[in-house]
């Protein structure tokens, strides 16, 4: 482990503010420490950033932005390509990061920066496809056009359970449409961002530009507040949870700024009674039990249709009792630890409230007596307008519930506030149709025989409701990083107004 951190620069004490690969001297006596979930100890600490470095940070981001957006955009990919192959290099390492401080199984762990090595190469391809579009101008000798600008310094605001694919979904798009980054880690997995930002800082040092990336690590209250509040950043990503975006969305929106969100899902799974039940099985276990319940698009309810229900559960449950949870890191294991003690109480407090509100615990239900932070994945019979089964716990609670008519499975998919990821396993043409026409799901992700979480980072990411409406990674995501310009040309001897408007002079 040590040696681990020690190849990822990963000392006893990091500074949390960094432009480029300068650290800045740590102001203060605050740190925070970054736990193993799986042992309970501590891997290093951070000294926490404060609101005057947060400034030194915003005028390097500013100062950097001014020179890298008139790179050429295909040039600003090829810098993109190169942070794609340091992240190639270092997979194994920053992959095993993850998986030692956020607890998630070690294929996870890859697989998240795997994630990151995709997003670099997409944005590649966008730095040559940042297409505007030509209309048809109503006047003469006119030529009508639209075109994309870049936008500015961007803040990106990310979470513990993801804590390197989330910032590359931005960063790596933010890069070629010609912004700069600031990104603010969750205090909970500080060292896998400051490894990822050592890595790749340079890269952009290289090339002229040592604030492109800068990292602030620090108190919402200290710099997260002043963030968001800042006009010089035009733009502000944020992941987490629904409480978190609401607040930073309004703030961004007090100032005219744009945020882009990625807030709590509470994604469900429609099986229906023809559906093909081993896939179904699969796609319900790593949904639901994967990453321990604390993904965004983690399956949180299972609508089951009553013919198949009994036996389905019976089947689940079995294939539940037989996970294996443990060390993240070795292989076999399926299921880690929640990343904190407070996850587990939380995973408690949903537990009892289920019961309370009627829901019976069929499977799981326990905290395991081990160092770390490692519970039961549990399955709960509830019913649809159980309040409980309307929130986003971070753990791993499926709420199971029988309909008989898909109408009444779709309406119970959409009555949450949350609107991310859902599916239908089933072999019904109709049905499938069903859940993706206007009348069907209201998630930003619908799928067909295969589970909620899992996405490719090709499509656009995000949810609608308390989700936050944000769309991240693939598609034309990459609108949201830059400003559209709408430029008409007159290249006749005449100057006609539009809308047959005449101002004779
Ligand atoms: C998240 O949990 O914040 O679709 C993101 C998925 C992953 C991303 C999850 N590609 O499950």
């Amino acid at each position: 482990m040590k040696d681990l951190l020690a190849r990822l620069g990963i000392d006893d004490v990091n500074p949390g503010a960094w432009i480029g690969s300068r650290p800045l001297p740590p102001a203060s006596d605050a740190r925070v420490a970054s736990d193993d979930p799986t042992t309970g100890r501590p891997l290093a600490q951070v000294a926490l950033a404060s609101r005057d470095q947060l400034e030194q940070v915003v005028q390097a981001s500013q100062q950097a932005f001014e020179k890298w957006r008139q790179v050429p955009a295909p040039k600003r990919g090829e810098v993109v390509r190169q942070m794609g192959e340091v992240l190639r290099q270092h997979k194994q390492d920053l992959g095993r990061l993850v998986t030692l401080e956020v607890g998630k199984v070690l294929s996870e762990g890859l697989g998240e920066v795997q994630e990151s090595i995709d997003m670099a190469d997409l944005a590649v391809g966008m730095s040559r496809q940042l297409f505007g579009l030509s209309m048809h101008s109503e006047r003469a000798s006119h030529r009508m056009t639209e075109q994309w600008h870049p936008l500015g310094p961007v803040a990106v605001i990310t979470a513990f359970n993801f804590p390197n694919a989330v910032w590359a979904w931005n960063a790596m798009v933010a890069m070629v449409a010609g912004d700069s980054v600031i990104w603010k880690p969750s205090l909970k997995a500080p060292l896998t961002a400051i490894a990822t930002h050592r890595l790749l800082a340079p890269v952009a040092e290289a090339h002229g530009f040592p604030g492109l990336l800068t990292l602030v690590i620090g108190a919402d209250a200290e710099v997260g507040e002043a963030m968001i509040r800042d006009p010089r950043l035009p733009l502000v990503s944020a992941t987490g949870s629904v409480r978190m975006g609401r607040h930073v969305g309004q703030v961004v929106a007090g100032r005219l700024g744009r945020s882009l969100l990625e807030l709590g899902g509470n994604n469900a799974i429609i099986v229906t009674a023809d559906a093909d039940l081993e896939l179904a099985l699969r796609g319900i276990a790593f949904g639901a039990v994967g990453t321990a319940g604390q993904r965004c698009t983690t399956t949180r309810r299972v609508m089951l249709h009553e013919d198949i229900a009994e036996d389905f559960l019976r089947r689940l449950v079995a294939v539940y009792e037989q996970l294996p949870i443990g060390d993240p890191m070795e292989p076999g294991t399926l299921v880690g630890p929640l990343i904190d003690r407070l996850a587990v109480e939380q995973y408690q407090a949903a537990l009892a409230a289920a019961v309370a509100q009627g829901g019976e615990i069929l499977t799981g239900g326990q905290v395991l007596d081990r160092p770390g932070s490692f519970v039961r994945p549990t399955i709960v019979r509830a019913r649809h307008d159980m309040p409980v089964c309307h929130e986003e716990t971070f753990a791993p609670i499926l709420y199971a519930m029988t309909f008989r008519d898909l109408d009444d499975a779709i309406r119970w998919n959409n009555e949450v506030p949350q609107g991310l990821s859902s599916a239908i396993f089933t072999d019904s043409l109709r049905s499938a149709e069903r859940f993706l026409s206007a009348h069907g799901s209201d998630c930003g992700i619908a799928n067909v025989n295969i589970g909620t979480s899992g996405a490719e980072i090709g499509g656009a990411f995000g949810g609608e409701k308390d989700t936050g409406g944000g769309r991240e990674a693939g598609s034309d995501s990459w609108k949201a990083y830059m400003r559209r310009q709408t430029c008409t040309l007159n290249w006749g001897t005449d100057l006609p107004l539009a809308q047959g408007v005449t101002f004779d002079i």
